[in-house]
């Protein structure tokens, strides 16, 4: 490539500049409310959309303008969501040529009108017009008279307007632009969204009124004393009546306290006084250090069970209200996570005091991304290039000054994906200077020049357990080297939740718990940003790149989330939930296979001669709590069936510490059954976040095992022969067979698609795998060698004395690869076995999708009921949170409503399942050993091809899935595959089944 050109020097409008803006306020603290006045200017204002900044006069600011025929428009809000233009999604690239600080003509300009009338309590004086976000450029005018204009879409910005406002009719002019420098600092993997997205408000400012304060609480867990100092312009009082406390600004005071943590969020209700304004603080103790080559909080090692959140509403886009808000953090507290990184860039002010107040901890990021530049070798990254500097230390700024009061803030990160560069380090020199209590997170600079943790996104199991021995690959630099080897680590994003998955969870978090360095990590990411539309036909899906005809795209990568866009929570996050719960019940380790806990101690079981736990081992997981708060609980349930259940006395258990608890005699009744223990921790009295009840954690121990008997058929004892029927059917106890392709047609009379071996799934995104990950891509190499086209010919129908045996090779065109497979059926007065053995020919290159029969039953069955593992869907690597029991369920429930339509829905773990219609008829199949089963009303084939939800019709049959196994999901879709272990390797495989019909 020839060097680049130097272009010569040239005036940039504005909204080209690299400056952050002109006639601004600086940054100041953010506060939710004071006695000073505000008023909010939301509603619904005037609106026009020109397709380009240029030549755009500037008319509409006048006040006597005539805006008769504009559009009204929702603010906040994005334009492109209300029927003006479209929104656009881009991963890394910029939808514009990257020719910095330049754009293209193309550059839809919104302007906004809003005329609004003072209260008339409203007094004369200081005011400010405050922007809490817009996107990316605005340009402002009151009055007719011109504020200036800024940049830095997710950031505050405030005008000295006082001296312009009057009472009646006022006309705020608002010009934005969709592009702008800033776009070039702001490619977050996300919807391209213009506009006045949040909050505009007036704030009055009487004389003395608070200019900013800064709240320093910082808490010593050697001695329990917190100690309090406010710094604040002008001078004035601190108060804080729980402690007795009343204190001059800029004066401190140590006292015993009661600290702030994310498990236990103690806020100090204070009041902050100056001559001019009265404001209500809520002061949180807590001091955050990197020591001992950990990040430790009030003097313990935390461990993140974090998520990555970018704001997002199906209909609002970021435009998200407070509802919203709480909405995302009860689920998150519901669900055992305890972190968030706001991913990437400052959210709205409120939420972090959502997150003070309902215990988070917080990274804090700034609202900072270069990535399209990583494609062009990083040449011209904005954040190496001394001409940006001003705009990136406006952006931290802005991030620090309006957020510096928030316990729950943790850490500043400086940005995402940006590269690295003298920007960054100023950012990072400004930064410490102004807060040095907080530790600095970027995760872009392998070297950590500017952080104080080492951060990774993506890295697999091997690596983090290499990071975890503090046994990484060194940095060429050995200074630097030494430098890093002594931070501790955290995935900033980890486990990508793309469609079906993310797998490994468990694996993980072994890890996070294995070795102290490694301080967990966030999950990519909270919400899918699918964008809520309607078909022709009225129904509703959610939208995703290319469906609003960008000419660049990146599909359906933006839903990637643990919640739908809905925020219907997937089967990701309750994974997760039991992945990251803060008390184990039974096991020592992590991610223990439902059904298979185990306790430590052990004592023989009623009557049966087996084995059973005598206790079962609870260890506290939190990093600060007890486990006053909870109320444990076990049931003892034989096939589901609860045969007793009562509380369990758990004793007081420090953070870290592990206990056994005696389990009560087995009661009586079983006959036979296998039986469990479940054990669960539960709130024992109402929180902020959920209510007395509510599940935190369980586990589950084998009691003891199905006993043969009557009550648990085993495999058909008395046989019968096949014989010829009418037509050309071979009749075999309740079945009746093609005699020329031995499928099986009728069950008990009742007609069906006879099960027949299948090996394809519908690929998952994690199938599918992103490019950059080493190694091939599953679904690629599936379809390579056509596992979603395989041709079945029989080789030979034998009717034997006691079984009909078909013997037949499944095969895909264009290779010699095959799957020889062996259909053994035989019978036992109502019931069919059939016994599938697969002998595998050729080298085969990759693993198998799944490996089963499928069978086409009537579509009148309504309701499946099965006793294993659920009830959710889970695979190999994500089913944590199966929990063996019995479940009942509509054929229609079991399936997740993924965005984009992928193999979903399995059950781990089923001894048998039974789909029957309202009447109770229908069929039941029992495993040998037990199996997966998947029951849907399209065929795989049907799910591969659907772009959208909408695509999927119900057909007249429930293909019924039994499989032997399961390839797992892993986390490719953006970081590693299938663990070894969960791979579905091609050998050799025997398994049975036993069918009969429901009458
Ligand atoms: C990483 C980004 O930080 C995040 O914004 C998102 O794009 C995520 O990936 C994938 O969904 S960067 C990736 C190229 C490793």
């Amino acid at each position: 490539m020839s060097p680049p050109v130097p272009r010569p020097p040239q005036h940039l409008p504005y909204y080209e500049d690299v400056s952050p803006g002109r006639g601004c306020r600086p940054p100041r603290a953010w506060y939710a409310r004071s006695d000073a006045r505000r008023m909010s200017l939301h509603g619904t204002w005037r609106f026009r959309l020109s397709p380009t900044a240029r030549g755009a006069d500037t008319a509409f600011a006048r006040p006597d303008f005539d805006d008769a025929d504009w559009a009204g428009l929702r603010v906040p809000g994005h334009w492109v969501l209300m029927g003006h233009g479209a929104p656009a999604y881009t991963n890394t690239r910029y939808p514009f040529p990257v020719d910095p600080p330049r754009l293209p003509d193309e550059n839809p300009t919104g302007d906004h009108r809003h005329t609004f009338d003072l209260p008339s309590d409203w007094e004369p004086g200081p005011a400010l017009l405050r922007f809490e976000g817009v996107e990316s450029c605005a340009r402002v005018w009151l009055n007719g008279r011109e504020l200036g204009h800024f940049k830095g879409s997710r950031l505050p910005h405030e005008f000295e307007v006082g001296h312009l406002l009057r009472a009646r009719r006022n006309v705020l002019a608002v010009r934005v632009h969709q592009w702008s420098a800033g776009s070039y600092l702001e490619d977050q993997d996300q919807w391209w969204l213009p506009g006045v997205f949040r909050d505009v408000t007036l704030h009055h400012r009487p004389p003395g009124a608070v200019l900013d304060h800064f709240v320093h609480a910082s808490y010593d867990h050697r001695t329990g004393l917190g100690t309090l100092r406010v710094d604040c312009a002008p001078a004035g009082r601190v108060s804080v009546p729980a402690l007795g406390l009343d204190l001059a600004t800029g004066e401190s005071a140590t006292v015993p306290v009661t600290p702030w943590t994310a498990e236990t969020p103690h806020l100090y209700d204070a009041e902050l006084r100056t001559p001019g304004e009265r404001v209500p603080l809520r002061v949180g103790f807590r001091t955050v250090r990197v020591e001992d080559g950990l990040l430790k909080v009030n003097g313990r090692r935390v461990l993140f069970r974090g998520v990555n959140r970018h704001e997002f509403d199906p209909r609002y886009g970021r435009s998200l209200g407070p509802e919203a808000m709480r909405r995302d953090l009860l689920l998150m507290k519901r669900h055992n996570v305890n972190a968030v990184r706001t991913s990437h860039y400052p959210p709205h002010p409120a939420f972090l005091g959502l997150c003070d107040e309902l215990g988070l901890w917080v990274v804090e990021e700034c609202d900072l991304e270069t990535h399209g530049f990583g494609q062009q070798g990083w040449r011209d990254n904005p954040v190496d290039d001394a001409a940006w500097t001003p705009a990136l230390l406006d952006r931290v700024r802005r991030m620090v000054e309006r957020d510096k009061n928030h316990p729950s803030v943790i850490m500043w990160s400086l940005g995402n994906e940006c590269g690295t560069g003298r920007g960054l380090s100023a950012m990072a020199a400004w930064t410490r200077d102004r807060d040095p209590s907080r530790p600095l997170h970027y995760e872009g600079d392998p070297a950590c020049a500017d952080t104080d943790v080492y951060s990774r996104m993506y890295a697999d199991h091997a690596e983090v357990a290499r990071i975890g021995r503090r046994e990484e690959e060194p940095l060429a630099d050995p200074v630097a080297d030494a430098r890093r080897r002594a931070l501790p680590f955290l995935l900033c994003e980890y486990a990508h939740a793309m469609g079906n998955g993310p797998g490994g969870l468990s694996e993980y978090q072994r890890l996070f718990e294995t070795y102290e360095r490694c301080q967990g990590g966030f999950v990519w990411e909270w919400i899918d940003h699918g964008l809520r539309q309607h078909t022709a036909y009225g129904e509703v899906f959610h939208a995703y790149g290319g469906d609003f005809g960008e000419e660049l795209h990146d599909g359906n990568f933006v839903c990637d989330g643990l919640v739908f866009p809905d925020r219907t929570p997937s089967p990701g996050l309750t994974e997760l939930k039991k992945v990251v719960e803060p008390v184990r019940i039974g096991g020592t380790g992590t991610g223990t296979r439902t059904g298979t806990g185990t306790g430590t101690g052990t004592k023989p079981g009623a009557g049966d001669g087996h084995a059973a736990p005598a206790t079962v081992r609870i260890t506290n997981l939190h990093d600060f709590a007890g486990l006053t708060h909870l109320a444990f609980r076990w049931s003892y349930e034989a096939e589901g069936e609860v045969l007793a259940e009562g509380p369990l006395d758990v004793p007081p258990l420090a953070p870290g510490a592990h206990t056994e608890v005696a389990l009560p005699p087995e009661p009586a009744g079983r006959r036979g059954r296998e039986a469990l223990w479940t054990v669960r921790a539960l709130l024992a009295g109402d929180t902020a976040w959920a209510e007395a009840g509510h599940e935190v954690a369980w586990g589950q121990l084998p009691a003891a095992p199905a006993a043969p008997g009557p009550a648990v058929p085993r495999p058909p004892s008395v046989r019968a022969a096949p014989r010829r029927g009418e037509g050309n059917l071979v009749l075999l106890g309740p079945g009746a067979f093609d005699a020329t392709t031995g499928v099986l047609r009728y069950l008990d009379g009742v007609q069906l698609t006879g099960p027949r071996l299948d090996v394809w799934r519908a690929p998952t995104d994690n199938d599918e795998g992103a490019p950059w990950q080493p190694g091939p891509r599953p679904a690629e190499q599936w379809r390579r060698i056509g596992l979603h086209r395989m041709r079945h010919r029989v080789a030979s129908v034998e009717h034997g004395r006691d079984a009909l045996v078909v013997r037949t090779r499944v095969a895909p065109a264009g290779s010699g690869l095959a799957l020889d497979t062996d259909y053994r059926w035989s019978a036992d007065g109502g019931r069919l076995r059939l016994e599938v053995s697969v002998r595998p020919y050729g080298e085969w290159p990759c693993p198998l999708p799944r490996l089963g029969v499928r069978m086409g039953l009537c579509g009148s069955l309504m309701t499946a009921r099965w006793y294993g593992g659920g009830p959710g869907e889970a695979y190999p690597d994500t089913r944590a949170a199966a929990r063996t029991g019995l479940w009942r369920m509509p054929v229609d429930a079991l399936q997740t409503p993924y965005v984009r339509p992928q193999e979903n829905g399995a059950r781990a773990g089923v001894r048998w399942v039974e789909l029957a219609r309202s009447d109770g008829s229908g069929v039941r199949a029992e495993g040998e050993p037990a199996f997966w089963f998947t029951a849907r009303r399209w065929t795989s084939e049907q799910l591969d091809a659907a772009r959208h939800t909408t695509d999927l019709t119900p057909g007249d049959r429930v293909w019924l899935h039994l499989d032997h196994a399961q390839h797992g999901i892993g986390s490719r879709s953006c970081g590693p595959g299938v663990l070894p272990p969960y791979e579905l390797t091609v050998a050799p495989a025997r398994f049975a089944v036993i069918l009969h019909s429901l009458r």
